[in-house]
């Protein structure tokens, strides 16, 4: 069973005059555009069709925010990646993200997604920057890792912890096999109970 049985959609936002009321307790994920994010939500959260794996056209560019349980919520980021975003577009993603990176009080925590076959990309460092920016945790799932054999995953992980250093923790994780299930909801339940950033 869920562990947050009550967790639900609120809205998306394309603006910052449109975020939910910033009281309570917050953790933002992150990824580039079919990294694999939707697929880690739900089996994070434990709800099968909690984020849509499938994508929900006009909603992938927007700032969705769902609720986990009371003041607890989980915050859908936009990806992008695919080689045609314009330039304007890509402008726009910029100033939302940081908006919100900037604005949410109520903001514990940062799980970037990515394919654990790709590696690190610019959006990713981009993200990594922003939390960077604000002293925000951040937690890094190398998911579908099993796509890869096990020795190539664990180099893949090293490289990556090596690469990132103090900036985020990193894990292995798979929506598939639910590897490192546990593992990703504990530390969002860590990030979750921490005190607000000064
Ligand atoms: N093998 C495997 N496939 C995955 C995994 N996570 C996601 N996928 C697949 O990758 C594609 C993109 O996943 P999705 O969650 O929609 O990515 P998003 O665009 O980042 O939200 C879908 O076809 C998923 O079924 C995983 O851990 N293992
Ligand atoms: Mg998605």
């Amino acid at each position: 069973m869920s562990q947050y049985p009550e967790a639900q959609f609120i809205k998306s936002a394309n603006a910052q005059n449109q975020f939910v009321a910033d009281v309570g307790a917050e953790v933002a994920v992150a990824g580039r555009s079919n990294a694999g994010k939707s697929s880690a939500i739900n089996v994070i959260v434990n709800r099968r069709q909690f984020a849509r794996t499938s994508k929900t056209p006009g909603r992938t560019q927007l700032i969705n925010f769902f609720s986990l349980q009371g003041d607890q919520r989980l915050i859908d980021l936009p990806g992008y990646g695919f080689a045609k975003v314009s330039d304007k577009k890509r402008g726009h993603w910029r100033d939302l993200v940081a908006d919100y990176f900037e604005s949410r009080a109520s903001l514990r925590g940062l799980f970037l997604i990515i394919d654990i076959r790709r590696q690190i990309t610019d959006f990713d460092r981009q993200m990594l920057a922003f939390a960077e920016q604000v002293s925000l945790r951040t937690h890094v799932l190398l998911t579908k890792s099993d796509k890869l054999k096990r020795g190539q995953a664990a180099t893949a992980l090293l490289e990556v912890r090596r690469d990132i250093g103090e900036l985020a923790t990193v894990q292995q994780f798979s929506a598939l096999t639910r590897l490192g299930e546990d593992e990703a909801r504990a530390k969002l339940d860590e990030f979750l109970s921490t005190e607000a950033r000064e």
